[in-house]
């Protein structure tokens, strides 16, 4: 379904932007469920960068509303340059976290390549959270939950501009689904920015098709799309390997519907799936899960017609 034929496996095994420990083991949980296999099996060729290295996590609180800020800045940048590397060579970058913060890393690679491509960019944040705090709205100081600041150019400093624009992503580009954890600062926020949030409310009342037929609407040929997946997103009762779940997500059905009509655009051209903890799952669960949805987001479908 997708324009791309080969598609990066990247690596990122690291907890840096969280509080809770484990989501470093991510990269390899999903290479144990078979993510290589399973996307070579639908046509694609897979090439398997490993997994990048970069600074421990040091557990210190947070130095001016930001816990591990150096550290987050060090994992980025090579996040960064493995997304632009891949995406340079005509591959389809998939970041494996890792927690959610290496999104600005990734995104901002996309945003530099999309833009001199002339592609219009459109990002799908499929997450419980909305991930808009900034380093003054935080109740936490965790950077996981501020990557959507950050790209839209009102994060900390150190975080900012790294698409080469002062912000990566206009208000308009991206759209939230699945949201039903947002802190009170973060709801003010998108307001004022007035992004696009289509949170567990809107697909209880109107279902999961029209939501996403309402969040792909401008979705074109001159497109890059972009998905950024964090496995909290699902309900934890299909997804109990997540460091931040919250009770009342999409089904396992709802979600695998969700993405076989991204695939059905045929223009997603890049992937993070973060946020997945194999300290916390049940054999291997979620990482299989996950393996699952993605492959129905790279076009398996399970129509019979
Ligand atoms: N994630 N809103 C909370 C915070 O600490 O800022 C939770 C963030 C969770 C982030 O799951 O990617
Ligand atoms: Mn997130
Ligand atoms: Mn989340
Ligand atoms: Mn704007």
């Amino acid at each position: 379904m997708s324009t791309f034929t080969t598609v990066e496996l990247i690596g990122a095994p690291t907890d840096i932007g969280a509080s809770v420990r484990g989501a470093g083991m991510g990269p390899d949980a999903l290479r144990v469920a078979d993510i290589a296999g399973t996307l070579s099996r639908l046509g694609f060729e897979i090439v398997d960068r490993g997994n990048l290295a970069g600074p421990a996590t040091p557990w210190t609180e947070p130095a001016n509303g930001l816990r591990h800020l150096d550290e987050v800045v060090t994992w980025n940048r090579s996040v960064y340059a493995a997304v632009d590397h891949a995406l340079a060579a005509g591959h389809l970058p998939l970041l494996m976290g890792g927690d959610h913060c290496l999104a600005v890393g990734s995104i901002s690679a996309i945003a530099w390549h999309a833009r001199r491509r002339g592609k219009k960019l459109r990002v799908l944040w499929l997450d419980a959270h909305s991930d808009v705090n900034t380093e003054r709205t935080s109740p936490s100081g965790n950077i996981h939950g501020m990557p959507v600041a950050c790209l839209l150019g009102h994060g900390p400093e150190a975080l900012s501009g790294w698409s080469g624009e002062a912000a990566a992503l206009e208000h308009d580009a991206i759209r939230f689904l699945g949201i039903r954890s947002v802190d009170a600062e973060e709801k003010a926020a998108i307001r004022a920015l007035g992004l696009n949030v289509f949170d567990m409310r809107h697909i209880d009342e109107h279902g999961m098709r029209t939501t996403m037929t309402e969040a792909l609407q401008d979705i074109d040929e001159g497109t890059h799309l972009h998905v950024s997946f964090d496995l909290d997103c699902l309900d934890p009762d299909y997804a109990p390997g997540v460091g931040t779940g919250v009770r009342g997500g999409p089904t396992w059905r709802e979600m695998q519907l969700c993405m076989e009509m991204i695939a059905d655009t045929g223009r997603l051209a890049s992937l993070d799936v973060v946020e997945l903890n194999p300290a916390l799952d049940v054999r291997n669960r979620t990482a299989e899960v996950a393996v699952e949805l993605i492959e129905s987001l790279f076009g398996k479908s399970t129509l019979v017609r």
